[in-house]
């Protein structure tokens, strides 16, 4: 058996090792996933013990993500623009860094909207890690235009600046989100808010959607978000984050064994476990 699993702190809570076993299982590949809770001050005695105990690579998740990379003996290029490692894979002896959390989040919205992501002007709330990650992809896959709404203007500013040098990127300013929104074709959030417990928030009053949007949160629990319903109700076109979760899952298990993994199946694993 090859071992891989996961590197977080708490990793308690996480959907990885139930989705990524049943997919092994499923596949018969001879892999097992097992969560790791390590500690800040640990994290570089926990990346030599992927070497020493021979693991096949990890899953890395809050607050080791960017933490790791220094760690490791080669970044993917994409990884390296988003300033985040999530998946670590060990190749003959070399522990090399990527980043599935943006491609696995393009990956879902183009097959479960079937949106073109030439033609979209993308507005999104947040400028956090998960932003990064999305934002750096969707641009070097081709958006059209990068709108930023976010609380912090400078961390916003420096967002900006970075995706801007690969699509044309601008900053909302405060008072303008309505006049952002208006004639964006994807509304993307970010942010935690509309997470349980705090099902009632939502990130962008509800008169500024209208039914040309594409609205994808990133938020899986709960699976439709006030954001979401509020969408859906007049008419946008919906998207929710377990398809982000899935399916960075699912990239981080073909670079780990080279196979396809079964999407569907751990897909459905999660929705079981998110409706307990
Ligand atoms: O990027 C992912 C990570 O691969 C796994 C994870 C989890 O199990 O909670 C969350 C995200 O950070």
């Amino acid at each position: 058996t090859q071992l891989v699993g996961l590197f977080g702190h708490p990793v308690s809570h996480s959907q990885s090792p139930m989705m990524h076993n049943t997919a092994f299982s499923e596949t018969g590949l001879g892999f097992a996933y097992a969560a790791f809770d390590v500690e800040p001050e640990n994290l570089e005695d926990a990346v030599a013990g992927i070497r020493a105990l021979g693991l096949k690579g990890i899953n890395v998740t809050i607050p080791h993500k960017v933490a790791i990379m220094p760690m490791l003996d080669e970044i993917d290029p994409l990884a390296k623009r988003i300033g985040a490692v999530n998946t670590v894979v060990s190749r003959d002896g070399r522990l090399i860094g990527y980043n599935t959390d943006g491609m696995g989040y393009v990956r879902s919205l183009v097959e479960e909207t079937g949106i073109v992501l030439e033609k979209q002007v993308v507005t999104m709330v947040g400028a956090g890690g998960a932003a990064r990650a999305v934002a750096f992809t969707l641009a070097e896959q081709g958006v059209k235009e990068i709108r930023i709404i976010n609380r912090s203007r400078e961390r916003a500013a420096v967002l900006a600046e970075h995706v801007g040098t690969i699509v044309p990127t601008k900053i909302v300013e405060q008072g303008e989100g309505e006049a952002a929104i208006a004639d964006s074709s994807l509304l993307i959030n970010t942010t935690s808010i509309g997470m349980l417990p705090n099902v009632q928030e939502t990130p962008v009053p509800a008169e500024w959607l209208h039914s040309g949007l594409t609205v994808s949160d990133l938020i899986y629990n709960p699976l439709e978000t006030r954001l979401l319903k509020e969408a859906r109700a007049i008419g946008a076109t919906v998207h929710s984050g377990i398809g982000m979760f899935v399916n960075q899952g699912a990239l981080a298990f073909e670079l780990w064994t080279g196979e396809r993994a079964p999407t569907g199946v751990m897909r459905e694993v999660v929705l079981q476990q998110l409706k307990k």
